[in-house]
């Protein structure tokens, strides 16, 4: 039996990816047309063969317990499962998760029941395949008491990580959360060739952590006020333990912004991504919900994804993310947009005639509109003869059924957007 434990931590208070979290628990946002954010942890532990996975979450959304429970069904004679733990007031705790480490130290309760030698601690929203197998590996080869994965990044970057030094054994000997750059000084841990000239000198945590089940207890009970990984558990712990570096360096991409969330889906639709999801080995597993390909007449698509169940007419695609049951109705144009979607079809109502009709009365793009810059959430209606390209060029702001954030305008779930708004 596989005696290690993951925990997914499923976010904070969910500010940096709102409004997209406005409802749900961060873990629930879509991803890549079909997915949600946890897919990505989760698909890593099914296929590292870990199959005993908590995500640890500040709220408790329906949306993260439907996709969950249609999910991930594991075989019953095996015992495998996927538990929710959400932020609770118990008589010793009124509080909410105060930071990572406190949500892992008010889960442990939950996880001492179940036989096991190692935790494995995981962000909740980060993009890349990783077996965890290796690193389980690494982290008993090398003897250590803490095994933090590492990742080289740039100079622009070592401000948003936490950045740690290694001596020759990969042993961890200088860790700094978020530093500025003038803090690290030159580069000291030796990193691949390709990567020092790409300019990505520098050794980040990736916020993914091996600890003995043991020595995770300790570090939790020993500071009761510590509340957190990477501002103050695993910079006191480089004196006192063997803390460890494994190093990767295939793709691996922080999505917890509204900028980066955007990004790196558009990057998804492009000829070679650096994250592929047609990976056969390492596929990304979500809820499989039957539903019929995508169709699309006269239209012009490239460098997109486009979701099951969708319906596109006489429309032009490019740059995009089209999620399931997408509906883009006759000489729409979408260009760098994330669509997610819909949960239903529009024409599915005890009034269907069966039949696709005109009017965006139901979630979908209406006749006309034009896209650009933006991420619609699901169920979305826009009307016809829209523009929303954010013409006027603002970074932040709001409207009725929107957000701006980093200049993306963001339409919010369920959201009607009247024939010709402009914004
Ligand atoms: P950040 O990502 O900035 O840095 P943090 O905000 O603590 O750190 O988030 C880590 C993960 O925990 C995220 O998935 C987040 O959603 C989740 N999380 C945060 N607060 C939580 C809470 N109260 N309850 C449940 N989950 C919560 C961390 C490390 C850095 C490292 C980067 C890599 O601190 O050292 O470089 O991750 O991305
Ligand atoms: P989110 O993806 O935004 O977190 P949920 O997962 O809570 O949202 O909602 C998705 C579920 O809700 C789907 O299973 C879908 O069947 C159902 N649903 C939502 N709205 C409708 C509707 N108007 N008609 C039918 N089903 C709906």
């Amino acid at each position: 039996m596989n005696r290690v434990i993951a925990l997914i931590l499923g976010g904070g208070a969910g500010t940096r990816l709102f409004p997209l979290t406005r409802h749900r628990a961060k873990p629930a946002v879509p991803l890549a047309g079909k997915y949600r954010l946890i897919d990505v942890p989760i698909s890593n532990c099914i296929n590292s063969g870990l199959d005993r996975i908590f995500v640890l979450t500040q709220f408790n959304s329906a949306s993260l317990n439907n996709h969950i429970a249609r999910s991930y069904v594991f075989d019953r004679f095996r015992g495998g499962f996927v538990t929710i733990l959400a932020a609770e007031q118990t008589p010793s705790s009124e509080k909410w998760f105060q930071g990572t480490a406190d949500a892992v130290r008010q889960s442990l309760l939950h996880i001492v029941g179940y036989p096991h030698d190692h935790v494995i601690i995981l962000s909740g929203d980060q993009l890349y395949t990783m077996d965890y197998q290796v690193m389980l590996d690494h982290h008993k080869q090398t003897g250590a008491d803490i095994t933090i994965a590492a990742t080289p990044v740039t100079a622009e970057e070592v401000p948003g990580f936490g950045i740690l030094k290694t001596d020759g054994e990969g042993r961890i000997t200088e860790f700094y959360e978020k530093p500025p750059l003038s803090q690290i000084g030159g580069k000291d841990s030796p990193v691949p060739p390709d990567m020092e000239r790409a300019g990505r000198r520098y050794l980040a945590s990736m916020g993914i952590y091996v600890f003995g089940s043991d020595v995770l207890r300790n570090a939790l009970d020993a500071h009761p006020d510590q509340h957190d990984f990477g501002k103050e558990i695993i910079p006191g712990a480089i004196t006192e333990r063997r803390v460890v570096a494994y190093p990767f360096t295939g793709y691996w991409n922080d999505i917890g912004t509204v900028r980066s969330f955007f990004e790196t889906h558009i990057m998804l639709g492009q000829p070679h991504p650096e994250f592929n999801l047609y990976d056969a080995r390492m596929p990304l597993y979500t809820n499989a919900r039957m539903l019929p390909p995508a169709k699309l007449t006269r239209s012009r698509v490239s460098d997109s994804i486009i979701g099951e169940g969708s319906v596109i007419i006489d429309a032009d695609v490019s740059n995009s993310v089209v999620g399931i049951r997408s509906y883009l109705a006759h000489q729409t144009k979408l260009h760098r947009v994330i669509f997610m979607g819909a949960d239903y079809y529009g024409w599915a109502g005890p009034e269907a005639t069966g039949r696709v009709q005109d009017a965006p009365s139901y979630p979908g793009v209406g006749e006309g509109s034009r896209i650009e810059n933006a991420i619609v959430d699901k169920n979305v209606s826009i009307g016809r003869n829209c523009v929303i390209t954010n013409t006027r060029g603002v970074q932040e702001g709001e409207g009725p059924g929107f957000y701006i954030r980093d200049g993306i305008v963001v339409i919010l779930k369920n959201a009607t957007i009247a024939d010709g708004t402009i914004i």
